[in-house]
């Protein structure tokens, strides 16, 4: 016992470490990242879990030499705490922890300036204290300096060897297959502890890379029969009703349909949308798929028919697979396939996506005239935008498919006095208020392009698909939103239902109309178009299903693994019916197996990059003779 004492009190410094950087996350959990726990255990394995990473992390620091190894246990502490700290202003904007591949959109973090100002509080200071302690005891000589180790540092890693084995075995009782089949980023957080997810981060990460190497030529086949087997044939009326006309695709961002229909302060938040809504085909029950990757994810799912990445943004880690996506194939079917978005090009990586993805052209910020007058937030405001984009448009050869990303509605939805046209919501959150003006203008700006295409007289001839590309409101808000809705509280099964998002198909001159309740999600739209511009789909990998497809299963898998369908919603190991009552497990069980299967086929495709493996033009067969009336 008095070795175990003197052995402590040696090393007084690193202990003390140790303890604050326990605390430090303990308390980071709880108050900034918002980790509850159903039961004392998980609790318990919440207290615990930042410890056996302090203890070999402080322990690496006691590798050094003499006095360095002071002055390295309060950089190793400076450094930790900036990991919490980065992790902690990125849930604030994105209800999400750090990954490695979103370290390495560097790109990406040049431009999100002006919202890193909202992100960062004065209170984050707190966060530094215990390192001012520390330099101070050190400095005043308050505490003795580690002295000359022997075997401590063998002993202290065995120690902290010990101590994760511990605490995953308590947590993989508590939740199995918590590393196997882990979709969901906090559930790791709040079971190994934040550090510990970074390595199990970094190490996935590289696995993935390395399922590249060993894939080959066999396994397209399994993923291409599991694919097909889901085909469904389209709607024989509306197959082939977009052939030959132009194709506008307007990706809206931040859009969710809580506010379609909608008021705030008596006046309606989408007067434009809703008036098209009448005289479109609208699907009510349609979500967006998106992770990390936000705008980069639901332009890879939509083009792809793919899941985007658990993690990351495909379009970074994935940039340079080989893909058969929608631009590519169409234009190879002789369209003029674009993309208009006034942002740098290399934002989401996207000049070096869109080639892998088959776009013909890409009008990025060096296409449109950006000026202090007409920006705003993250640039050109969206009515400028589109204003600017109908020539672009009229430069294109014809028939094009054109997608139009917006970015006004872009958090921390910031905009100029003169274009606001309702006032703000009046609740606890500043993000939630101001929501409501930037979607009102984003809704004028689409009403504006349509004025300008009908001016143009492009509008005739044309086939637009408007959607909602991922929520702009997080669960942080819960409290503001529950007000808005009018709801005692944002129950899982709410949070849920808040990621659907507008989905469109505008087709002039067609004379029906609908609001359709088919479940689906951005997955659907490829071949949704396809079939619309009258090309088969039965021969192409994809893993959504046509919207209009008589035999539509309605059912929509979430990249976290929630589950939605006509009866049923899955999420967070919990099966609900439509109204939101918890129901038995059971129920949901055949709809998570299959969302698991599509989720983790679709991610073959990604890792072993295996569409290098399969020759559309040859396989496809978009126009089967024996099929022209499918
Ligand atoms: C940036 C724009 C916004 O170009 O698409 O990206 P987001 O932050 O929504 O992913
Ligand atoms: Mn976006």
């Amino acid at each position: 016992m008095d070795k175990v004492k003197t052995a402590i009190s040696r090393l007084k410094l690193y202990w003390l470490a140790v303890l604050f950087l326990t605390i430090k996350s303990y308390i980071l959990y709880k108050v900034g990242f918002n980790i509850s726990s159903d039961n004392m255990l998980q609790e318990f394995i919440l207290i615990i879990n930042p410890l056996s990473s302090a203890v070999l992390f402080f322990a690496i620091a006691l590798l050094f030499k003499n006095r360095l190894r002071n002055v390295m246990i309060v950089a190793f502490s400076f450094l930790a705490t900036l990991v919490l700290y980065f992790n902690l202003l990125y849930y604030r904007f994105f209800t999400d922890f750090l990954t490695f591949p979103v370290l390495f959109q560097t790109s990406n973090l040049n431009d999100i300036g002006s919202s890193i100002v909202e992100l960062t509080h004065f209170a984050d200071l707190f966060l530094f204290v215990d390192i001012a302690l520390l330099t101070f005891l050190i400095v005043a000589k308050k505490i003795p300096a580690v002295p000359r180790l022997k075997r401590e540092p063998i002993i202290l890693v065995s120690l902290a060897v010990v101590l994760f084995l511990a605490n995953l075995s308590i947590a993989q009782a508590e939740r199995p297959q918590l590393l196997s089949r882990s979709f969901d980023r906090e559930l790791l957080v709040k079971n190994i502890g934040i550090l510990n997810y970074h390595v199990y981060d970094g190490y996935i990460q590289s696995q993935s890379r390395a399922q590249r190497v060993f894939a080959d030529s066999s396994d397209i086949v399994e993923v291409k029969n599991y694919s097909q087997a889901g085909h469904k044939d389209p709607d024989p009326e509306l197959f082939g009703i977009a052939e030959d006309k132009n194709v506008v695709m307007i990706s809206l961002e931040s859009l969710q349909s809580f506010v379609i229909n909608n008021t705030v302060n008596g006046e309606e938040v989408t007067p434009f949308l809703n008036e098209l809504i009448e005289d479109s085909y609208y699907f009510e029950n349609f979500y967006h798929q998106t992770a990390q990757g936000k705008t980069s994810d639901s332009e890879f799912i939509v083009d792809n028919s793919m899941f985007g990445r658990a993690s990351g943004s495909v379009f970074f880690t994935h940039g340079g697979n080989d893909y058969n996506a929608l631009p590519e194939i169409l234009s190879n079917e002789g369209m003029h396939t674009s993309v208009m978005h006034a942002n740098n090009k290399s934002f989401w990586n996207r000049d070096i996506m869109y080639q892998s993805l088959g776009y013909d052209q890409f009008f990025d910020v060096d296409s449109y005239e950006v000026t202090e007058e007409n920006s705003v937030g993250w640039g050109l405001k969206d009515v400028d935008f589109f204003e600017q984009s109908i020539e672009l448009l009229q430069s294109q050869p014809e028939p094009y498919l054109t997608k139009f990303i917006t970015l006004t509605n872009h958090f921390p939805f910031e905009l100029d006095e003169e274009d606001r046209m309702v006032d703000e919501f009046d609740s606890n959150s500043g993000t939630l208020n101001r929501y409501f003006p930037t979607v009102r203008y984003m809704d004028h700006a689409v009403e504006r392009f349509f004025d300008e295409m009908k001016e143009a007289g492009m509008y005739e001839d044309t086939v637009f698909i408007l959607y909602g590309d991922h929520y702009g409101i997080s669960e942080n808000h819960n409290r503001a939103m529950s007000m808005y809705l009018d709801k005692e509280e944002i129950t899982p099964f709410d949070t849920v239902q808040l990621q659907r998002v507008p989905m469109i198909v505008h087709i002039p001159g067609h004379d029906k109309s609908e609001t359709i309740s088919t479940v689906g999600g951005q997955i659907d739209v490829k071949p949704t178009l396809m079939h619309l511009l009258g090309y088969s789909t039965r021969n192409d990998i994809q893993f959504g299903t046509d919207l209009f497809a008589p035999e539509n299963e309605s059912m929509a898998v979430l990249r976290n693994g929630s589950v939605i369908t006509d009866d049923i919603v899955y999420t967070n190991n919990t099966c609900y019916d439509k109204e939101g009552e918890e129901i038995e497990m059971e129920t949901c069980e055949p709809f998570v197996e299959k969302g698991m299967n599509d989720l983790e086929h679709s991610d073959r495709i990604i890792y072993g990059d295996l569409l290098r493996f399969f020759d559309s033009q040859e396989e496809m067969n978009l126009n089967p003779e024996d099929e022209d009336t499918e």
